[in-house]
Order: C-alpha cells, then sequence, then structure tokens
C-alpha cells in the first residue's frame, strides 16, 4: 500500500542520511561518548545496573562559572516575562529550529506556546539560556529546561527537561551545541538535579526508546497542495476528502472542555492511568493544572462527565503547534494538534480520540498527529492516521535503561 505520509525519498541525501542513522552504533560521538548516557558499545551488556550512571557530586563542586564560548558570543538568561525577549526567541525558533528532512515544513511555535512551556511549577530562569552576539545583542543560540518528577518503573525522579536546543543557521557545525548542553547540565547541577529527558529527531546514544508520527487528515486538500501528504493510489480529491469527513459535533454525551474546577478529578484519573507505563510524567495538581487546563491556541483539553454520576470518567487533550509552509504559493502555515494526555476509563479510546478529531477539525486544524506512545496504537489505524516518516528518539541523561521500551511502555510527552 502507498503510504500518502511517506515520501519515498530516494535523492542521495536521504539515502546518506538513513545509512549514517542505521550505521549509527560504529559511529563516533566525540562529544556524547564524554557524558552519562547509555553507550553504544555498551547495548546488551547485562552486568551494568539501571538507574544512574554516575553519583551526585556535592553542590560545592559544581563548577562555579559559566563554560567558555567563541569570543564574539556570550551568555544571557532569557527572562520569559518580558515581552521583548519572548519576541526574540519566537524569530530565533521561527527561522532556525527544527525542519523536515525535505525542507518544506519548519515548527513554528507561538510566543504564547513558549511561555507556557518554559513557565510550569517550579521553573528556574536560569534554565533558559541564550546565546548573543557580545557587539549586537542579537540572540543566535537558545537551549531550555523545566524542572519535571519522571517516574522510572518505581522511582520518582527529579528530572530537567530539555528542549528547544536551537544554534542558528549561519553558526551551525561548529561545536556550539556541546558547550550549551554542558552549560544547561551545570545549571540543572546548581539546583541539586542530576538527571534529564529529551527528544530528539536524531540517533544519539541511546534511544529509550523510538516512536514514530502518525497523521490524521483534517483538511486533505490543503495537505495534498502543499506536499505533507499525497494523493492515495486510485483515489481523487473529492473520495479523499469525502474518505476524512467528520461529524460537526462530538458524539460522546457529557464531553466538554476541561475547566479550573475538574483539576481534582483529572489528577486522580491521569495519574491511575499513567501509573501502567515505564517511564511517566508524576503529575500533581499544580502540574495538572499549568499543563492541561486548556490555554487558548496552546494546549486543549476535553472530559467527559457522567451525565447520570457526574463522575469525569475520560480526557483527553491536544497542544498547538502550526509549522510555517517554506515556499508555497498559497499557504503559510499548517495548523497542526498534536496528541498529548488521553485517558479511557468509560468511552473506549477510539470514540474519545474521534471526539477529539471532530473538536481539533471544528478548530480548523489541517493535521492531528500522534505518536504510538501509551495506548494510541489501539485507535491510529481505525481513526485513518497513516504513519509519518518522522521518527522521534527519547532519551535520559544519566540514568541507564538497559533494555529499551516499547514506545507503548512511554507514557511521556515532551513538547
Ligand atoms: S531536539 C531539537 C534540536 N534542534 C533542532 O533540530 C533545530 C535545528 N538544528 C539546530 O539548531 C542545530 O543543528 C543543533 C545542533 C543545535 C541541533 N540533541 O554544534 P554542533 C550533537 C543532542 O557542531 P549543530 C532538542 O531540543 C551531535 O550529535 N545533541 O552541531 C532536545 C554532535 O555531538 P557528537 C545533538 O548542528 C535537545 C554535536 O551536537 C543534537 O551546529 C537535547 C554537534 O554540535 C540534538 N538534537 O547544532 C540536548 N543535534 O559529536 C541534550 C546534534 O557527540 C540534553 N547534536 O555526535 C542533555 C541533557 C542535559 C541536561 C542534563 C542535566 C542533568
Amino acid at each position: 500500500e502507498a503510504n500518502p505520509f511517506s515520501n519515498d525519498d530516494s535523492s542521495l541525501e536521504s539515502i546518506v542520511r538513513r545509512f549514517q542513522d542505521s550505521m549509527s552504533s560504529v559511529k563516533r560521538h566525540k562529544f556524547w561518548e564524554t557524558q552519562p548516557v547509555g553507550q553504544f558499545k555498551d547495548v546488551g551488556d547485562t552486568s551494568l545496573p539501571d538507574g544512574s550512571i554516575e553519583l551526585p557530586t556535592p553542590l560545592s563542586e559544581v563548577k562555579q562559572e559559566p563554560y567558555n564560548l567563541p569570543s564574539p558570543y556570550e551568555w544571557t538568561t532569557c527572562d520569559m516575562d518580558s515581552e521583548e525577549t519572548c519576541t526574540e526567541v519566537y524569530i530565533l525558533l521561527k527561522k532556525n529550529y527544527v525542519e523536515d528532512d525535505e525542507k518544506l515544513f519548519r515548527f513554528n511555535y507561538s510566543k504564547e506556546f513558549v511561555r507556557w512551556a518554559l513557565r510550569p511549577p517550579g521553573y528556574y530562569k536560569s534554565w533558559h539560556i541564550g546565546v548573543q552576539a557580545k557587539a549586537s545583542k542579537k540572540l543566535v543560540a537558545f537551549i531550555t529546561g523545566v524542572p519535571a518528577r519522571i517516574r522510572v518503573r518505581n522511582e520518582i525522579v527529579k528530572m530537567a527537561e530539555i528542549n528547544f536546543l536551537c544554534v542558528h543557521k549561519k553558526l551551525r557545525s561548529k561545536r556550539l551545541a556541546p558547550v550549551m548542553i554542558k552549560e544547561v547540565t551545570r545549571r540543572v547541577h546548581l539546583e541539586n538535579i542530576w538527571q534529564a529527558a529529551y527528544t530528539a529527531g536524531v540517533v544519539l546514544p541511546t534511544p529509550i526508546t523510538t516512536c514514530q508520527y502518525w497523521h490524521r487528515s483534517l483538511n486533505p486538500k490543503k495537505l495534498i497542495e502543499v506536499g505533507f501528504s499525497r494523493l492515495g493510489a486510485r483515489m481523487t480529491m473529492s473520495r479523499t476528502i469525502k474518505l476524512y469527513k467528520l461529524p460537526d459535533s462530538p458524539v460522546t454525551p457529557g464531553f466538554r472542555k476541561m475547566e479550573l474546577r475538574d483539576v481534582s478529578a483529572v489528577t486522580r484519573l491521569l495519574r491511575y492511568y499513567l501509573s501502567q507505563f515505564v517511564v511517566s510524567p508524576d503529575f500533581d495538581e499544580n502540574d495538572v493544572q499549568h499543563w492541561l487546563l486548556p490555554t487558548e491556541d496552546v494546549v486543549d483539553s476535553y472530559l467527559v462527565e457522567s451525565p447520570e454520576t457526574h463522575d469525569i470518567t475520560d480526557f483527553c487533550s491536544f497542544y498547538t503547534l502550526p509549522s510555517s509552509i517554506l515556499g508555497n504559493q498559497n499557504y503559510s502555515i499548517l495548523k497542526a494538534a498534536y496528541s498529548y494526555y488521553n485517558v479511557s476509563t468509560k468511552t473506549p479510546l477510539l470514540q474519545l480520540m474521534n471526539d477529539a478529531l471532530i473538536v481539533a477539525k471544528r478548530k480548523d486544524f489541517d493535521v492531528f498527529n500522534a505518536l504510538d506512545v501509551m495506548h494510541n496504537e489501539s485507535f491510529l489505524k481505525e481513526l485513518k492516521f497513516g504513519p509519518g516518516d518522522g521518527q522521534l528518539h527519547y532519551y535520559l541523561y544519566n540514568y541507564r535503561i538497559r533494555n529499551a521500551l516499547r514506545p507503548s511502555e512511554l507514557g511521556l510527552v515532551l513538547l
């Protein structure tokens, strides 16, 4: 079967990249080989224990001064309360952050999204790290951390979630990224935190699991026109539009938007649900209020309140992450929803997620994306998601998990 979301890319560049990826177990990683992460050479070594790779050092032994940058540049702590700083960060990411392999799309995180992502309960300003040109003060690179409690099997570990690593296109391949990673590590250590979680599209030593993106067309005509997907074999445009048609409103009785009064019920539901996965966040009510209470154009959450008992029985959520469409005459923005945390105890997950698709469609999203984490496999094919060609690798820093997990054993979604 032809896959409308994969590009059957046989360009030389893509063949080389796939070859390098497949050989990454033998590729040298001059930086990553020096870091406390699972190493490729240790894959299969059953003598190494799961858990911390190196022990914490006394805080007085943590380097007190920032790492050295090439002399035209200096560190800056980005104050995300400042509208001006948010705009600078927004522009850096809009022009230089993650692109797909074919360079058709680039993530375009909104200012409000970045603010939300970087200021959860207990966040540290010092973990919002910029690199600027000394002369012009122009922001040229960025890396961030936010604190999280992550449960790995029975252990709850304080971690930093590292995200938004970005180096201006003109400064690539100069080994700036390793300096930035070491600097964020130092600042995390200063808060007495010794582990981190992160995701990347590239293969590094060594993933705890590798997930696949799946895409559900909501606006198939636009997706085809901008090159996000292709007309399937033996399909016409009008048959395709019909194939992806959805009802106008959710079908589940009691399906409604989450509100502030629901925080404790949603926290209970989510904690119970997430406890079955090998790795998941340990959310308390404050976390749920921050991460899951709806914020316009950032995060949407819905739940099912039983019309009889008024119990909250099911929950679903997605976040808003548009991409810039690079070089299309007619369209400049792809509006994408990303599946976040979903819990079903009464409404079948399939029906719950179909209702999520319906509300996303009504909010004018072009596509609904989901990873094959948690129980997502159970609805992807039936709800007409198609597999993408992007993979997302999950990593832990200074925490070994000897045997890689299946995506369905992972209960963590990073932004
Ligand atoms: S993932 C999103 C990453 N961002 C992008 O893809 C945006 C577009 N790309 C860029 O801006 C640049 O290409 C970046 C690399 C900045 C990615 N994660 O400076 P270089 C290694 C980790 O010459 P550049 C996200 O944000 C690479 O293997 N390492 O390269 C999560 C090589 O090392 P080695 C990466 O292309 C980030 C070295 O960097 C990544 O100019 C989690 C080359 O450096 C990557 N995505 O810049 C960070 N890409 O030789 C880790 C390349 O050894 C956090 N590299 O192979 C670790 C935990 C820290 C806290 C710990 C607390 C205890």
